[in-house]
């Protein structure tokens, strides 16, 4: 049972004009291409299948809208950091992420994906500052915890959390196990101004 049980997928974009209309509250979702991104998405919003996954990392370029509740979405971003993207397709993401972080009113804040076992890297720097610079708060999900064991994965935790903002709120995260799961929602649905035992409506955009 989804803990958003009118949730779905309303559109992709790939070129600014194409973003939904700039209304109500959304939560960016970025990282790496194969971190676990749309795992995470499913995992938290609680529907298999939601997000397309894939073993082959670069294949979503397009951001995608999903719906959760009226007037509030959470927005998957095309990965990034994939060694065999053409110069043209990087520059196309580029231009894009910063025409959605520039202008887009509706975006709330950003939720960072990082698979544990490689840490943060320069993109997703590039994204905390984007972000920064829109003055949108964000948290880091560290992915794929279920990878390492108790031990290791603690002291990544402590080796990411030493190189935060001590603002920024850092999960321990796991499309596998649910670990974090209920954390990174409400963390969510704070953002979303949601009700913690969210149940949305129907008829939503
Ligand atoms: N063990 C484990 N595997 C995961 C987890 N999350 C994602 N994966 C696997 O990692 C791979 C990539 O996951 P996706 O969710 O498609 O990653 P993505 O970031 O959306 O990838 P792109 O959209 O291609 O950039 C898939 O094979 C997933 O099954 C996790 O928490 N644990
Ligand atoms: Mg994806």
């Amino acid at each position: 049972m989804s803990a958003y049980p009118d949730v779905k997928f309303i559109t992709s974009a790939y070129r600014p004009e194409q973003l939904l209309a700039d209304r109500g509250l959304e939560v960016a979702v970025a990282g790496r291409s194969n971190s676990g991104k749309s795992s995470a998405i499913n995992a938290i919003v609680g529907r298999k299948g939601l997000a397309r996954t894939s073993k082959t990392p670069g294949r979503t370029q397009l951001i995608n809208f999903f719906g959760l509740a009226p007037e509030r979405r959470l927005v998957d971003l095309p990965g990034y950091g994939y060694a065999r993207v053409a110069p043209p397709v990087r520059r196309h993401w580029q231009t894009l992420m910063e025409h959605y972080f520039s202008q887009r009113r509706s975006l709330r804040a950003l939720l960072l994906i990082v698979d544990i076992r490689r840490g943060l890297t320069d993109f997703d720097w590039q994204m905390m500052d984007w972000a920064a610079a829109a003055q949108r708060p964000v948290a880091v999900l560290l992915t794929k915890a279920d990878k390492l064991r108790r031990g290791p994965a603690l002291d990544q935790r402590l080796r990411v959390r030493r190189s935060l903002d001590p603002e920024v709120p850092l999960i321990l995260f796991s499309a596998v196990t649910r670990q974090g799961v209920d954390e990174a929602r409400r963390k969510l649905n704070e953002w979303l101004e949601l009700p913690q035992e969210c149940a949305g409506n129907a008829g939503h955009e």
